[in-house]
C-alpha cells in the first residue's frame, strides 16, 4: 500500500512563474552509469515586489555534485533537496545558477529523460522527463535557448545530436570527441533533445518555399537506412504540404529524425530532432503492412506538424494539451486526407474515435478535452484529448468554412509565435478573425461525455416541407453529474425516393446540403423542396462526436448503404444496419436469421465495380466487437461474437459466387508498392477472405487461407491471410506461424507483429499461450512495443478471452502491470484502462475486475501512474 496518497493538480491553481531562465547551457559527459551533465543558466525575476520568491526546481533521480549561486559554492544546508526537487533562497533579483548531477541512463527503464536503448542514449522529456535529466523549472510555459556540448566516447558514440544547429565539433583527449548544438528558438524543456550513439543516416534535403535549403536526415540503428526511406518521403510530402495547406514553412536549415526501438509511444516533436518509435519509421514490402506505411506518413507528418503547433506556439501548462494535440491531429488526419481517399480517411477517423474514445467518455476515467485536474500527466495522453480534441477543431473548421478557419490560423500565429498558449487564446483568435461569438463552443473544451442526438422527422404543415427535430442530451461523467447542450455543426441532406440528392431548402436558402448549427436541448428545423418519401442523411462526413438515435428502419438503412451521396453516411448506414442486426442475433446467432435486406445490400457494394476498392472493403467490414459493446446493456463478448460469425457466414452463403470472383480478380497485383489505389484492392481482398473462409469448421477454409498465406509477396497479404488462419482450427495455423517466425525471427518490429496475432487469436488456450510466448528469447517486459505487441493485444484486441468468466485474463493483465510498474509506470498504468470497463458486464465479471484493481491498490510503492488509473476505476 502506498503511504502517501499521490496528490492532484488543478487547472484553476495555475500560476505564472516567479522566475525565468533567459539562458541554458547544458554540458553531458556521457557515460552509461555515470553521466555528469552541468547546467548553467541565468535567472531573473518576473515581477518587482520588494520580496523575491523563493526559487523551486524540479528534479527526479538525480544525484547532486555541486550547486553555485554567483561562482559561490552552497552548503547542503543553503538549501532544501527532497525526491521532487530543490528549493533555495534567491542571492538577487537576476542571478547566476550553475548545478552539477549525475545520472545513470544504463539504469533508466522508465524511459523517460536519458536513457539507452540498443546501446544508444536518447532522450525523452514530455511531459515532465526533463527533470530527470538536470534541475529546472520543468514546466511549458518556462521557455529559453539552449546550447548543449555533448562529450562521449568516439568508437562507441560516433553520432552526437541535439536540438538546433552544429556548431562545433571536435576530437577530445582518451579517445572522446564533442559536439556542441545551438538552438536559436527559445523553447521549453520539454521539447530538449539529444542522441548520441552508433547510428546509419539516411539523407536528403529540401528547399522551402521561400528558398531555405533544409538538410534532412533518418538516423536508424545500423543496416536499416534503405527501410527509412518511405518515412523520409512522407518528411518531404508533410513539409511541401505544410506550406501549401497551412502557408507554414520550416525554420531551420537542418531536420533529424531518429528512430529508436525502446519508446513509451509512437514519436515526440523535439524541435528539429525528432525521436520516433522504429515502428514509425522502418518499413519495406516484405516487413510493413499498408497499415504500417500508413501509419508512418500520419505520424512524420503529425510530428513534423508540432514544428509550428506545438513547438513555436507551445502550452502554457498540460491542462492545455489539447491545444498543440488535438489541433496537430487535425493536421495529419487533414494531410492524410489529401494524401488518400479523403473518405476512407474519414471512416478510419470514426472507426478509431468510436474503438477507444467514445469508450473513454463512457468509463470512470472520462475527462474532458481540456482536463480540470490530473495526478499524472503522462495518464491524460488520451484518445479524448487528442482524437475528440480533434473533433473539437474539425468542428471549428466547419462552423467557419475553410477560409474563415484559415484566417483564424492566421491570427493565432500572429499573435501567440514564440509564446506559451492556450485553448482560450486558440478560440479567440478563430472568433477575432471571423467576426463569430464562439463562446457557447467552448464547452466543448470542458464538458466530457458523448452526447446523444435523438432524431424525428415528418411532413410538415403546408406543402412540400420536412421538420426535423433533434433532441440533445449527455450522460453525467465523474465529478460531471449535470450536463449543457453543447454548439455543434450538423450536416445533413435530403435524398429523394430515387435515390438522388435533393435541392432542397432551409431558410429559404436551396442546397444539396445544409450545416446546421444546433445549440439547444431540443431543436426543430423546418426544410422545404422535399417529396414524400424522401430520407434524411444525417451528421454527413461525421460532422460531429456524436452517437445518434435515429427513427430510420431497415429498409431505409439499406437505401443509404444504395444511394446516399456522401461517402462517410453510406458507409455509416451499412455500419448501423449491421449492429443492429447483430444485437439483434446475440440471442439467435444463426445465419438463417440475417436479414435479408442487409444481404442485398451488401451483394451490391460487392458487385459494384465502378465503387473503389478502399471503399468497398470499409463498407464490408463488420463494426468492431468494441464498438457493439457499448451498446449491450450487459456486455457479453462471447455472445457478440458468435452473432458476429453469423452475420459473416450468412454473407459469405448469400454471396459466394461475387466473393470467389472477387478473390480471384484481385488476385494479382504489380509489383508491391503502399500507393492507396494498391493498398485499397489488398484491403478489399483482406475483407472478401475473411467472409469465404467465414466458416472455419469447413475443410477449404484452412485450405485457402494457407494459400493466401503461402502464396503472399509482400507483409500485407501475409498478415491478412495469417490473421484469418490463427482462428482456424487445424496445423495449418501453426505451420504458418512457424514459417512466419523462421523467416522474421531477427526482425524485432516484424516478431511484434507475430506475438500480436497470436495473443489476439480466439482459440480458448490463447491465454496459456500468451504466457508461453513470455518466455520466448525475442520477448522482453521492458520493451514498450514488446509488451504492447504480447500482454496489450490480448487485454484490449481479444475481448472475448480477456473477458473470460473465470477471471484468469484479469489476473493475467494485473500480474503483469504490477510487475512492470516498477520499471515503467507509464506503460503499466496504459494496461489497466480496460479493467475500468467493469461496470459494463455481469456481477461475477465485475466482481472479478474490481478484485484486480484492489490488488493493484495494494502493491507496495505503487507507481502515481497506476494509482491514478486504478482508483479513479473503483470510484462508484
Ligand atoms: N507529444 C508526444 C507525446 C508525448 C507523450 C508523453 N507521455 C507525441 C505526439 O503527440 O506527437
Ligand atoms: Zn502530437
Amino acid at each position: 500500500m502506498r503511504t502517501d496518497t499521490p496528490v492532484a493538480i488543478h487547472l484553476k491553481d495555475y500560476q505564472a512563474p516567479d522566475w525565468t531562465v533567459e539562458h541554458l547551457e547544458l554540458e553531458f559527459d556521457l557515460d552509461p552509469m555515470r553521466t555528469v551533465v552541468t547546467a548553467e543558466m541565468v535567472l531573473s525575476a518576473t515581477h518587482d515586489g520588494a520580496e523575491l520568491a523563493p526559487v523551486r526546481l524540479d528534479g527526479e533521480d538525480l544525484e547532486l555534485l555541486s550547486l553555485e549561486l554567483d561562482g559561490v559554492a552552497l552548503d547542503p544546508g543553503q538549501y532544501l533537496l527532497s525526491g521532487e526537487g530543490l528549493e533555495f533562497t534567491p542571492p538577487a533579483r537576476r542571478f547566476q545558477l550553475r548545478s552539477r548531477v549525475c545520472i545513470a541512463p544504463e539504469a533508466n527503464t522508465k524511459l523517460e529523460g536519458l536513457y539507452r536503448s540498443s546501446g544508444n542514449y536518447c532522450t525523452q522529456c514530455e511531459a515532465e522527463g526533463f527533470r530527470r535529466i538536470t534541475f529546472f523549472a520543468d514546466r511549458p510555459d518556462m521557455l529559453t535557448t539552449f546550447r548543449v556540448t555533448i562529450r562521449a566516447d568516439r568508437e562507441s558514440c560516433p553520432v552526437l545530436l541535439s536540438n538546433g544547429n552544429l556548431i562545433d565539433e571536435g576530437d577530445l583527449p582518451e579517445g572522446r570527441h564533442f559536439a556542441i548544438w545551438e538552438d536559436p528558438f527559445p523553447k521549453p524543456s520539454y521539447l530538449f533533445a539529444l542522441v548520441a550513439g552508433r547510428l546509419d543516416r539516411l539523407a536528403d534535403h529540401f528547399t522551402t518555399a521561400s528558398g531555405r535549403e533544409v538538410a534532412l536526415n533518418i538516423w536508424v540503428e545500423p543496416g536499416n537506412a534503405p527501410k527509412a526511406a518511405y518515412a523520409m518521403d512522407a518528411l518531404k510530402r508533410s513539409m511541401r504540404w505544410d506550406e501549401t495547406r497551412f502557408g507554414l514553412e520550416y525554420d531551420l536549415d537542418i531536420f533529424n529524425i531518429v528512430a529508436v526501438g525502446d519508446f513509451n509511444m509512437g514519436a515526440m516533436e523535439n524541435k528539429s530532432l525528432n525521436i520516433f518509435n522504429a515502428k514509425y519509421i522502418l518499413a519495406d514490402a516484405q516487413t510493413a503492412t499498408d497499415g504500417d506505411f500508413a501509419a508512418i506518413e500520419s505520424i512524420v507528418g503529425h510530428e513534423y506538424f508540432h514544428n509550428w503547433t506545438g513547438n513555436r506556439i507551445t502550452c502554457r501548462d498540460w491542462f492545455q494539451l489539447s491545444l498543440k494535440e488535438g489541433l496537430t491531429v487535425f493536421r495529419d488526419q487533414e494531410f492524410s486526407a489529401d494524401m488518400r481517399s479523403r473518405a476512407v480517411q474519414r471512416i478510419s477517423e470514426v472507426r478509431t474515435l468510436r474503438g477507444r474514445q467514445f469508450p473513454e467518455d463512457a468509463g470512470p476515467l472520462a475527462h474532458p478535452v481540456r482536463p480540470a485536474s490530473y495526478i499524472e500527466i503522462n495518464n491524460f495522453y488520451t484518445a479524448t484529448v487528442y482524437e475528440k480534441g480533434a473533433e473539437v477543431i474539425r468542428m471549428l473548421h466547419t462552423l467557419l468554412g475553410e477560409d474563415g478557419f484559415m484566417a483564424g490560423m492566421r491570427l493565432y500565429v500572429e499573435r501567440h509565435d514564440g509564446q506559451a498558449a492556450t485553448c482560450d487564446d486558440f478560440v479567440a483568435a478563430m472568433a477575432d478573425a471571423t467576426g463569430r461569438d464562439l463562446s457557447h463552443f467552448k464547452l466543448w473544451y470542458a464538458q466530457a461525455g458523448t452526447p446523444k442526438l435523438s432524431l424525428h422527422w415528418k411532413p410538415s404543415e403546408g406543402t412540400g416541407g420536412m421538420a426535423l427535430t433533434i433532441r440533445q442530451r449527455s450522460l453525467p461523467t465523474p465529478g460531471q453529474p449535470e450536463k449543457a447542450a453543447l454548439y455543434m455543426p450538423f450536416c445533413v441532406a435530403w435524398i429523394g425516393p430515387d435515390g438522388s440528392a435533393l435541392q432542397s431548402r432551409y431558410r429559404g436558402s436551396p442546397a444539396h446540403e445544409h450545416v446546421l448549427h444546433l445549440s439547444d436541448d431540443s431543436e426543430t428545423f423546418l426544410f422545404e423542396g422535399i417529396p414524400a418519401g424522401s430520407i434524411p442523411s444525417l451528421n454527413r462526413g461525421f460532422s460531429a462526436p456524436v452517437n445518434l438515435d435515429a427513427q430510420y428502419g431497415p429498409r431505409d438503412r439499406a437505401f443509404l448503404m444504395a444511394h446516399d451521396t456522401d461517402p462517410f453516411a453510406r458507409w455509416e448506414a451499412g455500419q448501423q444496419f449491421a449492429a443492429e442486426m447483430i444485437l439483434a442475433l446475440v440471442n439467435d446467432p444463426r445465419p438463417e436469421a440475417v436479414d435479408p435486406l442487409f444481404l442485398e445490400a451488401c451483394g451490391r457494394i460487392l458487385q459494384d465495380d465502378g465503387l473503389d476498392p478502399a471503399f468497398r472493403a470499409q463498407a464490408l467490414m463488420l463494426p468492431a466487437l468494441g464498438y457493439l459493446a457499448d451498446q449491450m446493456q450487459v456486455v457479453d463478448y462471447d455472445a457478440l461474437h458468435n452473432a458476429r460469425q453469423a452475420v459473416r457466414i450468412a454473407v459469405a452463403q448469400a454471396h459466394a459466387g461475387s466473393l470467389t470472383a472477387l478473390w480471384t480478380g484481385l488476385g494479382s497485383t504489380a509489383p508491391y508498392s503502399p500507393d492507396p489505389e494498391q493498398a485499397g484492392r489488398r484491403a478489399l481482398k483482406a475483407v472478401v477472405l475473411g467472409f469465404l473462409a467465414a466458416d472455419a469448421t469447413a475443410p477449404a477454409s484452412a485450405d485457402l487461407t494457407k494459400a493466401a498465406y503461402d502464396d503472399a509477396d509482400n507483409m500485407t497479404d501475409r498478415m491478412s491471410a495469417l490473421s484469418v488462419l490463427v482462428d482456424i482450427p487445424g496445423e495449418q495455423a501453426d505451420a504458418a506461424l512457424a514459417d512466419f517466425h523462421e523467416r522474421f525471427k531477427d526482425d524485432p518490429l516484424v516478431l511484434d507483429k507475430w506475438f500480436a496475432l497470436q495473443a489476439m487469436a480466439i482459440r480458448p488456450d490463447v491465454l496459456g499461450k500468451v504466457k508461453a510466448l513470455m518466455g520466448h528469447p525475442a520477448f522482453s517486459i521492458r520493451n514498450p512495443n514488446k509488451v504492447r505487441a504480447l500482454i496489450g493485444s490480448f487485454a484490449s484486441g481479444n475481448p472475448v478471452r480477456f473477458h473470460a468468466a473465470d477471471g484468469s485474463g484479469y489476473s493475467f493483465l494485473t500480474d503483469q502491470a504490477i510487475a512492470i510498474d516498477p520499471l515503467n509506470p507509464q506503460v503499466a498504468a496504459r494496461l489497466l484502462a480496460t479493467l475500468g470497463r467493469w461496470k459494463r458486464f455481469d456481477a461475477s465479471r465485475q466482481a472479478l475486475m474490481r478484485a484486480e484493481l484492489n490488488r493493484v491498490l495494494s502493491f507496495p510503492g505503487l507507481s502515481r501512474d497506476c494509482f491514478e488509473i486504478a482508483s479513479k476505476s473503483l470510484e462508484k
